[in-house]
């Protein structure tokens, strides 16, 4: 079932449930080569989301400012490449909603235990504006907000839960969002966390 939350943006309820357990144990696979971190933005704050990455790949910050890297630096490998079941899953969403050939080069996995929280960001690191970011939530529901243009334009709430599957292109691709404070809670696959997978083309 496809529901447009807003221009732009189509939600995918469930649409990666059937795949959950395989894509958990993709992602400690992914997080056993390139460990989750907690990443230092230009501002010198540390995030309360750790992240890491897969495919050619991979979204870096720290004091020098954000990039899209083909290595990790905690290890000064490459980013692990993208598993076709995570690949497949990207397509089929992005298809589902529009985006006839999306063809991801980066996957962002970000875990948020209870607490962690995402401030109001717009995604502007890639290079192609057009192609859309598929993002797949699994383990506890998060509130996700979404925004606007510009910063200060009044949010919307909605929640976000495991196996949801939303599809952000056209003018929602460069609307502020943010995710609240994750509420504690237990996930029967995922324990107390949220895992967010955003699939993206950075080059
Ligand atoms: C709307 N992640 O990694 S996913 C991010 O739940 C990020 O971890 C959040 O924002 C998370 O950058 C939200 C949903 C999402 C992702 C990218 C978007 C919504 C978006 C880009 C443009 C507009
Ligand atoms: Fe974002």
């Amino acid at each position: 079932a496809r529901e447009p939350l807003a221009p732009g943006a189509v939600l995918l309820r469930g649409f990666a449930r059937p795949y959950d357990n395989e894509l958990i144990t993709a992602i400690e696979a992914i997080a056993a080569q390139a460990p989750f971190r907690r990443m230092v933005t230009p501002g010198g704050h540390q995030m309360s989301v750790a992240m890491t990455s897969c495919g050619s790949l991979g979204w870096v910050t720290d004091r020098s400012g954000y990039r899209y890297d083909a290595c990790d630096p905690d290890t000064g490998r490459p980013w692990p490449a993208m598993p076709p079941l995570l690949r497949r899953l990207a397509e089929q969403a992005a298809s589902e909603a529009g985006f006839a050939d999306f063809a991801p080069d980066a996957c962002l996995i970000n875990r948020y235990e209870p607490g962690a929280k995402m401030s109001l960001h717009q995604d502007r690191d890639e290079r192609d504006i057009g192609a859309p970011i598929v993002s797949v939530s699994l383990g506890l529901p998060a509130t996700f907000l979404f925004g606007g243009l510009k910063r200060t334009d009044k949010t919307q709430r909605y929640r976000l839960a495991h196996g949801d599957v939303v599809v952000w292109g056209g003018p929602a691709r460069l609307a502020f969002h943010g995710v609240a404070p994750l509420a504690d809670g237990e996930h029967g696959l995922l324990g107390r966390q949220r895992i967010n997978l955003t699939f993206r083309r950075a080059r």
